[in-house]
């Protein structure tokens, strides 16, 4: 009998795409996720379905969009939804995550059997919805329910500080589960002939930005600008999210600030890589051979460092809204691809039904990140993961044979093998999504190949300017190309899409 592969999922909080090794930053030190971009696939157009933590985290787990789970805004998912652990728990994996889920409902647990280090401080006392008075006072800690400094306090302080004592918990719980779970008989539970989906969430690099004084002190003399600082003229894009101000360097905050912000940032970064690597290197120390297990790298959203004027995230510049997505499974995917398309991080759901020969669930947003890759997963020399080699696949899965990707990103419905029919599959036009609520907007983006469209409302203000960024033309995204005739065909299609979610959204769905 072939045994399913285990599963690992390294997940960070507010890492933007740019600042890794493998992704070309020639300053920051990730020699661990350098190593998973090595012998994997890496998404390097890969975009979270909501730039704020808490939706964006249950869209994933749930591999929905906000109008489809009804996570818009600050909102848990209901207790039972489905998440991608409890799927796979249901055909026989054995799941456990450690750390960052960023849970906030009555059920904790993200669908995971069990959570032996949970999330930390973030509980029922926070806001069910995402309100805030614009009057708040700017520097005052704990504004109640949100725990939250604002941007330009977080930037002041910045410097040497210890390490986050929960992600060092949750990896040090981590380690203590490998050791115990593969050869360890403290608890007698060894598992091993049950496939394994282990989860490790760290809140790292998220701020505050404060990280080891070594890191610092190495960090902070290699800091460069960014080159596109100045605030964008749109009256939503120009402000830093928290409280509401534009804050750029030299002008709104000290530039001194500004670049040991950057550097406490980049020592982020890199405890974040050492921290995974902990893991990494406990599981080959219980004796696991990494190669026959499928690792995937994300992070929930970017951070903008202060690009554009602009901290933190709850922006669709690229900083915010573009993630790190990397699968290591080199039984299955040739090591070293990059994949330019357009995709969500909705679709790691499906993606690791593929990998573990689970059914796709009716109802997911979007479909297996395996279209995208040339080497199919189900090979006839790979397929190690096809169902039946379990042997406890319930039996409402029927004689299901091994799914096979979709080709060209829509579903076939040829034989046992194709997709449920309600599975909506976006991506065949590269099309992906993004959303959040906050202080009053609802904010909309749609990208198709370069071209990135973004929708902003308010309830109260109404809609505001669109902006139309070409990513090829212009990378640094400092020019809005809405009213140039040559994207008038391209901007009608993109408006109707938005139009469509907006309609959804705007049905009540989502926002609680
Ligand atoms: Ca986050």
């Amino acid at each position: 009998m072939k045994k399913r592969s285990n599963i690992l999922i390294l997940m960070s909080d507010e890492h933007r795409a740019d600042v890794a090794g493998f992704a070309g930053d020639p300053v920051v030190r990730t020699p661990t996720l350098d190593w998973l971009a090595q012998g994997g696939v890496t998404f390097t157009n890969a975009y979270t379905p909501s730039p704020i933590c808490v939706p964006a985290r249950q869209c994933i787990l749930a591999g929905q969009y906000p109008s489809t789970c009804q996570c818009e805004g600050w909102i848990g998912l209901p207790p039972g939804h489905l998440t991608y652990a409890s799927r796979l728990g249901q055909y026989g994996y054995r799941t456990a995550a450690f750390g960052k889920l960023h849970m906030i409902g009555p059920d904790q647990s993200g669908g995971f059997q069990s959570r032996p280090v949970g999330d930390v401080d973030f509980g029922q006392q926070q806001p069910v919805v995402e309100r805030w008075s614009a009057s708040l006072p700017k520097d005052e800690r704990n504004v109640p329910g949100m725990a939250k400094w604002s941007d330009r306090k977080e930037i002041e302080r910045a410097g040497p500080g210890p390490d986050n004592p929960h992600d060092v918990h949750s990896v040090e719980g981590a380690v203590d589960w490998i050791r115990e779970t593969f050869v360890g008989d403290r608890y007698d539970r060894h598992s091993g002939d049950r496939p394994q989906l282990l989860q490790v969430g760290l809140h790292d690099p998220h701020y505050p930005y404060q990280c080891d004084p070594d890191l610092f002190r190495y960090y902070l003399p290699r800091m460069k600008r960014f080159a596109h600082e100045e605030p964008h003229d749109h009256p939503f894009l120009g402000l830093s999210p928290w409280p509401p101000e534009p804050l750029q360097a030299g002008v709104h905050l000290a530039e001194r600030d500004v670049m040991r912000a950057r550097a406490a940032y980049y020592g982020k970064v890199e405890t974040m890589d050492r921290h995974f690597g902990k893991v990494l290197q406990a599981l080959r120390d219980a004796g696991e051979d990494l190669d026959e297990w499928i690792i995937v790298y994300l992070s929930d959203h970017g951070d903008q460092v202060g690009e554009h004027g602009v901290w933190e995230k709850q922006k669709f510049f690229e900083g915010s809204v573009r993630i790190p997505l990397v699968i290591r499974a080199p039984k299955f995917l040739s090591p070293g691809e990059t994949i330019t398309s357009n995709c969500n991080a909705v679709e790691l759901f499906a993606t690791l039904c593929d990998f573990a020969g689970v059914p796709v669930p009716e109802g997911l947003d979007g479909a297996s990140l395996c279209r995208h890759v040339e080497r199919s997963p189900y090979s006839s020399e790979t397929a190690a993961n096809q169902p039946g080699d379990l042997g406890e696949v319930p039996p409402s899965c029927g004689s299901q044979g091994a799914l096979k990707p979709p080709k060209g990103g829509t579903p076939t419905e040829e034989g046992s093998n194709s997709p449920p029919k309600k599975m909506r599959v976006f991506s065949g036009e590269e099309e992906i999504y993004s959303f959040f609520l906050q202080q009053g907007f609802r904010n909309i983006m749609v990208k198709r190949g370069n071209l990135k469209y973004q929708h902003y409302e308010h309830e109260e203000r109404g809609i505001l300017p669109e902006v139309l960024f070409d990513l090829e033309k212009d990378p640094g995204e400092t020019r809005n190309w809405v009213d140039d005739p040559a994207y008038a065909d391209s901007l009608k299609t993109l408006r109707a899409s938005a139009q469509k979610w907006r309609e959804r959204l705007a049905k009540g769905k989502g926002t609680g």
